[in-house]
């Protein structure tokens, strides 16, 4: 005992002196506001998960990479930092990889850091343990892709893949952080000097006046207004400006999918219900963080009022994007605005001035009918109790509850369990619906349930083909874990998009698209000490949820459908080449 002490010092003394890669990483990490990683240990970064938790950084573990790193993406979202996933090299690796790619497509920023093995290994190809070259894999899927070799350059590595995802499109940023890294120890004060905390990560990007005018001056010649507000409306949090511009100009919007709910979708001017009238009827279209890719039948063809599948409509289009190179993608694009959207917006509407000039009032009263005969025949249906339920009676029930609880993040995927969904579940906030984005993929469901509720700490409604929760099922342990606020509905209708195909050849295997019948997913749940819960009318159903978010518990609620009530595809037969000849 008597000597232990002054050894004790020494140590000290040497660890003060000297600081390693592990903790430059995660106190660069820490200086840049970074307090939550998605990830899964394993060599060469269980300490490194160990540490960062030791440090005050939450380090949330997950039962597989894709799910962390779908968590890690749409966290970008929603906080407009870049979301941290974090994996061991090659297997881990590429099961992060998949959720790499959906955040550059979605323009999420989020970054994947992977440690990986002996580079001289890799490069000459002997044989590592789990050798592979991750950079040169990552980079055609990442909108930047960084390697870190020396401790000293770890500050720099950080602030370059901070700056690459959130900066200008946000995306997915690959940082290669390579095992021999972690324990290079460094001078403790050299290397705190080298850390970088970001400035500005994010520059505003102010749009050209002239292009503001251009805009301007066509949105008001328009006799037919309409404006569609996509993902990156949404991700701009310029929720008050975009708000503003819309009742100014008092012009009809329509909200894609993760818009939703940027204004009420009870909002007078949203033409959700008279989507299918005001595509073809506009004449100038002001696309606001919204793509013209397949969710918008890229600009043209019958949804546009085009006579073809590749005809032009005729509508004039004005685009607000941060992105310089996305105008002219798809159609011809005579007013590109280009900027941030809350620059953007904000310009537009100090130059409109006092007195802007409404939409003429034919096409107002035009979209208000559309509405008001859709809405009533939807109304019409969902006041319908079959037996057994279908995707409108229970969806019902979720619109009600949801609606009485608008702070709660709406998780969504699958074909018809998310087509209903979006159509039939109106939203009243900004960013409180994530789904399957611009891919339309299945399996970000858990992934996004724990991030969702982490992030925003508010309750977490996912409403789940039970395909699409196959996806991601086991997270269903994490969930219950980490004790999170999360509902799960599964939209069980015993497989892909109905559970009524037979095999054509009489054998044995079912159809490809047919599940266990009467499968009882709400057991898994028990597994782990959640609740489960099985649902077979809208009443039980409507009661469960109402649990749920009373207890706040994790839950799962098996809700039998009917396995005929589905279509092929969901919303997009048209693009199955099978479905298309039936
Ligand atoms: P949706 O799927 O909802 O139609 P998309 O993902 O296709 O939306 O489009 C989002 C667009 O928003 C992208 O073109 C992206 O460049 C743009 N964007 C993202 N963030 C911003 C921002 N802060 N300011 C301006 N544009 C943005
Ligand atoms: C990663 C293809 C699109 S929708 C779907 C699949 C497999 C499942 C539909 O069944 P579900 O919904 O979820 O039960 P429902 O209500 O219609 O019965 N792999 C990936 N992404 C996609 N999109 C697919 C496969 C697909
Ligand atoms: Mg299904």
């Amino acid at each position: 005992m008597g000597t232990a002490e002054p050894q004790v010092a020494a140590a000290g003394d040497v660890q003060q002196a000297s600081i390693d890669g592990f903790q430059l990483v995660i106190d660069a990490l820490k200086l840049n506001g970074i307090d939550t990683i998605y990830g899964l240990p394993g060599i060469p970064i269980t300490d490194l998960t160990r540490r960062a938790q030791a440090d005050g950084i939450r380090v949330l573990s997950f039962r597989h990479e894709q799910n962390a790193g779908y968590a890690a993406s749409i966290a970008g979202f929603l906080t407009q930092k870049p979301g941290i996933c974090l994996t061991v090299s090659a297997p881990g690796f590429l099961n992060g990889l998949n959720a790499l790619a959906h955040a550059t497509v979605n323009c999420f920023p989020m970054i994947l850091i992977s440690g990986s093995s002996e580079r001289e290994i890799v490069d000459l190809q002997q044989g590592d343990y789990e050798e592979m070259d991750q950079l040169a894999i990552a980079k055609p899927v990442a909108k930047a892709a960084f390697r870190v070799l020396h401790a000293e350059d770890i500050g720099v590595g950080i602030a370059r893949a901070i700056r690459a995802a959130v900066s200008g499109r946000p995306g997915g940023v690959y940082l290669d952080l390579p095992a021999k890294l972690f324990a290079q120890s460094i001078d403790a004060a050299a290397g705190r000097n080298s850390l970088i905390k970001v400035v500005d990560p994010a520059p505003r990007q102010i749009p050209a006046p002239e292009a503001v005018k251009r805009a301007l001056d066509l949105l008001k010649s328009a006799k037919k207004p309409l404006i569609i507000l996509g993902k990156g409306a949404a991700y701009a949090h310029a929720d008050g400006e975009i708000r503003a511009l819309v009742e100014k100009t008092g012009i009809p919007y329509l909200p894609m999918s993760m818009a939703k709910g940027l204004l009420e979708d009870t909002h007078e001017l949203c033409a959700s219900a008279a989507r299918s009238f005001v595509l073809p009827a506009a004449d100038v279209v002001m696309l606001i963080g919204a793509r013209l890719n397949w969710l918008l039948s890229h600009g043209k063809g019958k949804t546009w009022g085009g006579k073809g599948h590749k005809d032009w409509g005729g509508q004039k289009f004005i685009q607000v994007d941060i992105s310089p190179q996305e105008a002219d993608s798809n159609v011809r694009i005579d007013a590109p605005v280009v900027g941030d959207i809350a620059s953007c917006v904000l310009a537009m509407v100090a130059a409109l001035g006092p007195e802007c000039p409404r939409p003429p009032q034919e096409w107002l009263a035009a979209v208000a009918d559309k509405k008001k005969g859709n809405v009533a025949k939807m109304a019409e249906t969902l006041a319908k109790n079959p037996s057994p339920m279908n995707f409108h009676s229970a969806l019902a029930v979720v619109r009600d509850i949801v609606k009485a609880n608008p702070d709660a993040m709406l998780v969504n995927e699958g074909a018809n369990a998310l087509d209903f969904t979006r159509s039939i579940v109106d939203m009243y906030k900004p960013r409180k619906r994530i789904d399957v984005g611009t891919w339309g993929i299945m399996g970000v469901g858990m992934g996004y349930c724990v991030a969702a509720a982490v992030v925003t700490k508010h309750q977490v409604i996912a409403v789940e083909g039970d395909s699409a929760f196959g996806f991601s099922g086991m997270e269903v342990e994490t969930i219950c874990r980490y004790n999170l606020p999360v509902c799960i509905v599964i939209m069980n209708n015993n497989g892909v998009y109905k559970g009524t195909d037979v095999n054509p050849t009489g054998g044995p295997d079912v159809a490809p698209t047919v599940f266990v019948k009467g499968a009882r997913y709400d057991k898994l749940m028990e597994a782990f000490g959640g609740v489960g819960v099985h649902a077979t009318t809208p009443a039980e159903l409507r009661k469960a949820m109402e649990d749920a978010i009373r207890s706040r518990k994790p839950t799962l609620i098996n809700a039998v459908i009917d396995e005929t009530a589905g279509t092929e595809s969901g919303r997009i037969t048209s693009l199955n080449p099978s479905a298309k000849k039936k």
